[in-house]
Formats: structure tokens, C-alpha cells, sequence
């Protein structure tokens, strides 16, 4: 038995010295549960038992020792499979890094939440309509019987005789007045919908329709809300004026110019050499719109407008075509970050 003991050490020591065998499978085979060493101490049994004690010692002792031995080459190989990975793989801080693109607001989303800002410090409160609509609330209600010339202006899609895509956001200035009743302040930002398509004309397109409903409220009202609306939105020195003009629902009905925000009024290519640029349409509201609304028209009056937000982005930035603004090319859109 002695003799097999060390001659197990020796084999251990050559194979441990010569790398014949993996260190795991040097594990296995000799510390493992069916190894050679379980296999000796199984033995012990063939000795004289007064031998036993010391022989189960040796074992023991050289079990321990062969046993370090092979954790400290485990050890070794370890630190030297490390060594050898953080050799190869070197980390070349020269390389040019990977730039992370970071996103933006589209223009239109930009200029909409500048217009809103302007009237939401004015007192008024956001109010969203449904952009598939009646044809009640979008012509009826607004002063324009069916078949009336005027509903021309606001040429649009129909889903059936009575359900349409709304052509502006007008419609929803008759559901705010029904369910909110008077007085009233409120934006009503959206998509509207009309069969136009050209450099100026998108066949859907996004409005602001405004509508403040009081017992004292002026033509003069409305011009100083649209003068805060336009320096906010333009610059601190733009003009606002007025000129004639008609829609069914207000009476008297205007559109509104801004100065030239590009020449400040002396005439150039974005103003046609008039110094002016028409931005919105507006007027005191109808009293047969105020009367459909359940609103007395001799006790409250009412100012309303609306305007196109591609168009305001439009002259606020000097694009040409309306359609840079729905094609989605990043080269374009990333100008306005
Ligand atoms: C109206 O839609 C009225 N509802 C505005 C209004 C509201 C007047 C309240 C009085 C009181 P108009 O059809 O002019 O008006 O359209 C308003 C704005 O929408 C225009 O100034 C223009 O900027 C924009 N617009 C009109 N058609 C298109 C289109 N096809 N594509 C892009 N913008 C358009």
C-alpha cells in the first residue's frame, strides 16, 4: 500500500509537471468521487487494522499536499488565460467614437407650442374637437347653409352626405360654446383636412382656431391679443393690421398681415415687395353662430380667428414649399434643432 501511495504521488507530480493531462480532469481523476484516492482510502479496509490510523494519516497528508499542488497550477493557469485575454484584446482609445444621435421637435410641433404659449398666458385653455366631423358643427352651425357658395372656401373630404374631415378647426369653437357655455376662452389646435394640393396648400394641414366669448369684447380686443401672438411668435417690433374681409361665421370678418419679419416692412421677395404677409383669417363672431350656440347676442360678443401653422412656420423660417415639411428628411428637419 505504501508503495502504491507513492507511487501515485509520483504519477501526480509528472503529469501536474508535464501538463500531459487538463488540470480539471487531473481533479476528477484523482480527487473525484470515484478517484484514486477514494479508491485507496476503500482499501484501508485490507490492512491490519493496528495499520490503519497511520496509513489513513499518510494518505490524508499527501491528499492535502497533491491537492494544493494542483490548486496553485489551477491558480497559475487562471492568471495566465487572464494575462494573455487583456493582451489581445486592447482597448484603442485613438478610435473615433460612435456619435449618438439625439432627437428633436418637428418645426411644426415647435412653432404650434410657441403660438399656444403666447395665448395660454393670455387666460386661454386648450379645447380638442374630433377631426372627423359633422357636417353640422363644421358648416351648418357656423352660418353656412348646405349649398351655400361660401362652403367652397373650405372645400373638403366627405365620408358620407353628413360626415366629414373637418376643413378647419372652426367646428370645435360650436362644441366648446354648447358644452361650456359663455364666457369663454379657449385654443382649439388640430389637424383639418381640404382638397388642395400645391407649394402653398397641403390637402391635410394644422390650425389654431382661437375664440374668446365676453359681455365686453371688442374688435380692438382681438387686435391686441393678435399683436402679443405675432411678437411672440416674430419679432418685439412686429405690426399687426387689418383688412376687410368675409367668412359666414364672423361679422365684420378680417385678415390679419404681419410686417415683413425678413425686410421689417420695406418690401422684399418673402413680402412680394408689399412690406406686409397675410397670416390669419378673424372677425367678431356672427350673431346667428352665437344664437346656434344657445349664447344671447345682445348680451355677449365674441372675437374669433384661425390660422394655418405651416404657414406661420413658413414665413417665421423662410421655407419655400410646404411640402419640405411632411416629406421627413432629417437633413431638412435637423436645421431647426
Ligand atoms: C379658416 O379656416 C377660418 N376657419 C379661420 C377663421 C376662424 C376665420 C375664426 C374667422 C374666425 P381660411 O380658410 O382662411 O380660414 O384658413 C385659415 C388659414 O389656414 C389660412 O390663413 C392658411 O394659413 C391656412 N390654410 C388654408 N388652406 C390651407 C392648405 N390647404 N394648406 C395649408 N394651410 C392652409
Amino acid at each position: 500500500m505504501k508503495e502504491k501511495l507513492k507511487q501515485i504521488r509520483e504519477n501526480f507530480q509528472k503529469a501536474l509537471r508535464e501538463g500531459a493531462e487538463q488540470l480539471s480532469q487531473l481533479r476528477v481523476k484523482y480527487f473525484g468521487k470515484n478517484g484514486v484516492f477514494t479508491e485507496l482510502m476503500k482499501n484501508l479496509k485490507n490492512l491490519p487494522p493496528e495499520e490503519r490510523p497511520a496509513f489513513g494519516k499518510e494518505v490524508n497528508q499527501v491528499k492535502a499536499e497533491l491537492e494544493g499542488a494542483l490548486s496553485e497550477a489551477e491558480q497559475a493557469e487562471l492568471r495566465r488565460k487572464r494575462e494573455q485575454e487583456l493582451s489581445e484584446d486592447r482597448l484603442d482609445v485613438t478610435l473615433p467614437g460612435v456619435g449618438r444621435k439625439t432627437g428633436s421637435l418637428h418645426p411644426l410641433t415647435l412653432v404650434k407650442n410657441q403660438v399656444l404659449d403666447a395665448f395660454l398666458g393670455l387666460g386661454f385653455e386648450i379645447y380638442d374637437g374630433p377631426e372627423v366631423e359633422y357636417d353640422y358643427y363644421s358648416f351648418e352651425a357656423l352660418n353656412i347653409p348646405k349649398d351655400h357658395p361660401a362652403r367652397d372656401m373650405q372645400d373638403t373630404f366627405y365620408i358620407t352626405d353628413n360626415v366629414l374631415l373637418r376643413p378647419h378647426t372652426s367646428p370645435a369653437q360650436i362644441r366648446a360654446m354648447q358644452k361650456k357655455g359663455v364666457p369663454i376662452r379657449i385654443l382649439c389646435p388640430g389637424k383639418v383636412f381640404r382638397a388642395d394640393d400645391d407649394a402653398t396648400h397641403s390637402p391635410m394641414f394644422h390650425q389654431i382656431e382661437g375664440l374668446a366669448v365676453e359681455k365686453d369684447i371688442s374688435l380692438a380686443d382681438l387686435k391686441g391679443v393678435l399683436e402679443v401672438f405675432a411678437t411672440t411668435v416674430f419679432d418685439k417690433s412686429t405690426k399687426v393690421r387689418f383688412r376687410p374681409s368675409f367668412f359666414p361665421f364672423t361679422e365684420p370678418s378680417v385678415e390679419v398681415d404681419v410686417s415683413c419679419s425678413m425686410c421689417h416692412g420695406k418690401g422684399c421677395r418673402l413680402c412680394k415687395g408689399t412690406g406686409w404677409i397675410e397670416i390669419l383669417g378673424a372677425g367678431m363672431v356672427h350673431r346667428n353662430v352665437l344664437k346656434n350656440c344657445g349664447v344671447d347676442p345682445d348680451a355677449y360678443r365674441g372675437f374669433a380667428f384661425g390660422l394655418g401653422i405651416e404657414r406661420v412656420t413658413m414665413i417665421k423660417y423662410g421655407i419655400p414649399d410646404m411640402r419640405l415639411l411632411f416629406e421627413n428628411d432629417v437633413r431638412f428637419l435637423k436645421q431647426f434643432i
